[in-house]
């Protein structure tokens, strides 16, 4: 049963809120700013609206005492609790030009930041396509709900990840994967009794929502010139580990779970695998077997 008076779920109903005033705000924000994040990409005018309504609604809740994001270098001090909010404001901002979907992703950690993800308590995302829909992992169980006006209704309880995996999708160019992963993606690509669809959207968040509807599997992969890849763990990396493997699948670096990195810098990069058990298992079996 959920404690709809806990600060958590304080906090997950402020994000639904604001997700709300932020899918409004995308109107006239879907171009590039002058800025760059700490990671280096350039922002646009809806990433630091999103960050910025975030911080000011999560920095006024009871409980939380930080707030950081994939757009700004320094956490945001809220004042007293215990709790510290990690997001990616807008995940998947490559895809606002051409208007496909993309999404809010957090994590809600009862630790300082960094943290690994092992001191997650909850995490969710947003996805705006044609409808809203909230994702919510906590207490061992991920709910699924639709959005409204900032109002939550629950579709469905108990999201598990199908057992028979049915798609797959992988971020980064294909020159640049390691030989290891093009391996693995092609043995998988040519296993006729997989029989896996190519699912990929380039925006994570809309990826691993196939992942978690359909069954299969999502990453975006250590590269040749970025042995870290590109998604975040605090931001990206951590939440949709928790998601994923509260839902019954599994989440790795390459070699063992998202929750289990130990990070070294609030922005550090990781190679992202997230999915369907059999399949994560077989990723780090072709890792391990030529890396060995
Ligand atoms: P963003 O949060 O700055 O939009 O970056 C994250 C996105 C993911 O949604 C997606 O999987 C990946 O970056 C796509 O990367 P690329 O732009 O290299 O194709
Ligand atoms: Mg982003």
């Amino acid at each position: 049963m959920i404690d709809t008076n806990s600060p958590i779920e304080t906090v997950v109903a402020t994000i639904a809120r604001t997700a709300s005033e932020i899918h409004q705000g995308l109107v006239g924000r879907r171009v590039t700013t002058d800025d760059e994040n700490p990671s280096g990409e350039t922002q646009f005018k809806a990433d630091l609206f999103a960050d910025e309504l975030l911080a000011d609604r999560l920095s006024s809740v009871d409980g939380v005492a930080q707030y950081a994001s994939e757009e700004r270098a320094e956490i945001v001090d809220c004042g007293g609790g215990t709790l510290a909010v990690a997001a990616d404001p807008v995940d998947g901002t490559s895809n606002l030009p051409s208007n496909n979907t993309m999404g809010t992703v957090f994590g809600i950690y009862d630790a300082p930041l960094p943290a690994p993800g092992t001191a997650l308590v909850a995490a969710g995302y947003v996805l705006y396509g044609p409808i809203t829909t909230m994702m919510v992992a906590r207490d061992g169980t991920v709910t699924e709900y639709e959005l409204a006006g900032g109002e939550r209704t629950v579709v469905r309880d108990d999201v598990t990840i199908p057992d028979d995996p049915a798609v797959y999708g992988f971020g980064g160019r294909v020159p640049t994967w390691t030989d290891d992963f093009r391996e693995f993606v092609r043995t998988i690509e040519m296993d006729e009794a997989l029989g896996l669809e190519l699912h990929y959207s380039g925006a994570m968040i809309n990826d691993i929502n196939q992942v978690l509807t359909h069954g299969g599997i999502f990453a975006y992969p250590a590269l040749e010139d970025s042995p870290e890849g590109k998604l975040r763990l605090q931001f990206e990396g951590n939440p949709i580990g928790y998601i994923i493997e509260t839902a019954g699948g599994r989440s790795s670096d390459g070699s063992t779970s998202l929750l289990e990195v130990e990070p070294t810098d609030l922005h550090d990069r990781v190679p992202l695998h997230v999915g369907s058990t059999e399949l994560i298992d077989r990723l780090e079996g072709t890792l391990a077997a030529d890396s060995g």
